[in-house]
């Protein structure tokens, strides 16, 4: 296990059967049932005071939307930190950080995270400025909230922990890993509606193998993501 203790992610929503049902399945689900990974779902409405349980409020100023009110983001961020002090705390939104695989491997290693999810309008900027220490994008497009990218950051993260993915399937050779996006796979039946399989996989010889494999990943990133290649060693092109 190489010295990783298991990660803890606290995710804060108004939907925390979401996240949690999410995380019940495939490799990250694997991974919660190992104990490689400790998530717990605060539900927001549960940090409120009012009969009503409101989370959000209209903003101040005026103009469409609701925002979300800063008391119950920290109160359950303060109870958090009494019981586990010093975690990131990630507000996820499209005005952070984009993540990529660089930024995956490094929030693989760290012990705590705190994942903030906030419907699109956004949360009341003073919880950003005394809380949250990092924001994170997944990508230039609208979610009508932040689960979907705490999701898909969890998702990302947790499939690094050592033991999460099975040694065959290890998850550092995962395309991405080395830069490169993968090569084609196949698997039987050897003809497909009159389509083969490309002759050097069924042959056995496994330098000539992972050679056409390289070929194919390279001549893929140099068709589909050039932007990748840019910056990178030209020897591994041979
Ligand atoms: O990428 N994100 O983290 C988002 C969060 C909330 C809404 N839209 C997003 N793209």
């Amino acid at each position: 296990m190489k010295g990783h203790r298991g990660m803890r992610i606290d995710v804060l929503t108004i939907f925390p059967d979401l996240i949690r049902q999410a995380l019940s399945c495939g490799i990250p689900g694997r991974a919660v049932d190992a104990g490689l990974v400790d998530v717990r779902a605060h539900d927001l409405r549960d940090h409120t005071d009012d009969l009503h349980r409101t989370v959000d409020d209209a903003p101040y100023g005026g103009g469409a939307g609701i925002v979300f009110k800063p008391e119950p983001i920290a109160r359950a961020l303060r109870g958090i930190a009494l019981e586990r002090p010093s975690g990131k705390v990630i507000f996820l939104t499209p005005e952070g950080k984009r993540l990529d695989q660089t930024m995956a491997n490094r929030l693989s290693l760290e012990a705590h995270l705190v994942l903030l999810c906030g419907r699109y309008r956004g949360i009341d900027e003073r919880i950003r400025e005394r809380y949250v220490t990092h924001e994170i994008s997944i990508g230039d497009y609208v979610l009508s909230g932040g689960e979907f990218a705490a999701l898909v950051l969890i998702d990302a993260v947790v499939r690094l922990i050592p033991g999460a993915v099975g040694d065959a399937e290890s998850a550092l050779e995962d395309s991405f890993q080395n830069g490169l996006l993968d090569c084609p796979w196949y698997t039987r039946p050897p003809v497909f509606e009159g389509l083969s399989v490309p002759e050097v996989l069924l042959g056995g010889n496994h330098r000539l193998i992972a050679q056409w494999r390289r070929e194919e990943a390279m001549k893929r990133t140099r068709e589909r993501r050039p932007d990748l290649l840019e910056g990178q060693d030209v020897e591994r092109e041979r």
